[in-house]
């Protein structure tokens, strides 16, 4: 007959053999090496299955309490083992695949507002038969200003408004010197839109920026008059805002169209019922056109008794902030990916 054992020293032995067990798991690395570990403490033959066997030998009235506190050390081999089980089985199986875990998102880039805003524009008037010009940024005083009838002198040339790249040097303050260069390099019929980048010199705030975006659009033939004017500009609102847009034109001045007007079109917002856009007058005002000035057509060579033209200008930016109700053209130009997420 064995020896009797106190519950006392019984479950002294317990907690020595908890250290045990942990620190050998502490320093397995692999999921043999846990086999080995499991069969050595939780196995048939193992440290608890012995303990059990030690159970008989300790008085009677101790024995429920020691059973216990073994019960508890079974309870923490076995659970112990099956997380190191899994944490190990993961790390070392590295294809293992948890096909319920949600897939990673790609993101796919977009257009720039902008840039959807100009396609849509250089799609209708395509559709109406123009086609597209482009010409330098860095312009001559003489296409940005002289021939477009702003002598020297005229506060449209102030240095407060163009940028000055040299001597007789700018950026171009519009793309008016683009038309220029094509009437010089072509006689009429001329049909032609030229859109792109413009700079001023302005304060930026929530309707200024010193580099913005603009389309002009120019025609000449014999017989073009105001009326084939006011046909496109309607037919560019009603392409772009929707069929039941109004237009209407308010007399103006350029130096380089005679007659001149400013153009608007109806609010998009209240649809002419009045609102904070068009500030209760039911009109939001969009750019300006007119007939090209005799004078002009003198510059490119073109005979004004023969033929007569109009043309028209209008920001891209202030298009795309009335379409998509954009209040801030600085948004257009920080490139902060929550907004332009949402275009
Ligand atoms: C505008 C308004 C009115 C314009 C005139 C010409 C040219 F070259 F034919 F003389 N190009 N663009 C024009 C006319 C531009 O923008 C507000």
């Amino acid at each position: 007959m064995e020896s009797q054992v106190t519950e006392k020293s019984f479950v002294q032995r317990i907690q020595q053999i908890q250290n045990e067990f942990e620190s050998e798991l502490n320093q397995i690395k692999s999921l043999k090496d846990l086999e080995g570990v499991r069969i050595a403490y939780a196995g048939r033959k193992g440290v608890v299955s012995s303990l059990f066997k030690q159970l008989g030998n300790i008085p009677p009235e101790e024995r429920k309490a020691a059973g216990q506190s073994l019960n508890l050390l079974k309870q923490f081999v076995s659970q112990t083992i099956q997380s190191r089980e899994n944490s190990l089985s993961c790390r070392n199986v590295k294809q293992k695949i948890d096909i319920t875990l949600p897939g990673e998102p790609h993101y796919t880039g977009r257009l720039h507002p902008l840039t959807q805003v100009l396609r849509e524009i250089k799609l209708c008037f395509q559709n109406m038969g123009f086609s597209i010009a482009q010409g330098p940024e860095v312009e001559s005083e003489y296409y940005n200003f002289e021939a477009l009838n702003i002598p020297k002198g005229h506060p449209a040339r102030d240095m407060h408004d163009t940028i000055f790249v040299d001597d007789n040097l700018v950026l171009r303050t519009h793309t008016s010197p683009v038309q220029i260069r094509v009437m010089e390099n072509q006689s009429p019929p001329v049909r032609i839109i030229a859109p792109g980048r413009c700079y001023r010199r302005d304060t930026p705030d929530a309707s200024h920026s010193p580099f913005f975006h603009q389309v002009e659009g120019l025609c000449v033939d014999k017989n073009v008059n105001f009326a084939d004017l006011k046909g496109v500009i309607l037919t560019f609102a009603r392409h772009m805002f929707g069929s039941d847009m109004k237009i209407r034109f308010r007399p103006s001045f350029f130096p380089f169209t005679e007659p001149s007007a400013e153009y608007d079109f109806s609010c998009l917002i209240c649809r002419g019922r009045g609102c904070r856009v068009c500030k209760g007058t039911g009109w939001v005002e969009i750019s300006g056109a007119g007939m090209v000035n005799p004078v002009v057509f003198g510059y490119v060579g073109y005979d004004p008794e023969e033929y007569t033209g109009y043309a028209f200008g209008m920001g891209i930016e202030r298009i795309a902030m009335l379409l998509f109700e954009i209040p801030d053209i600085r948004l257009f130009f920080e490139n902060d990916m929550r907004f332009l997420n949402q275009f």
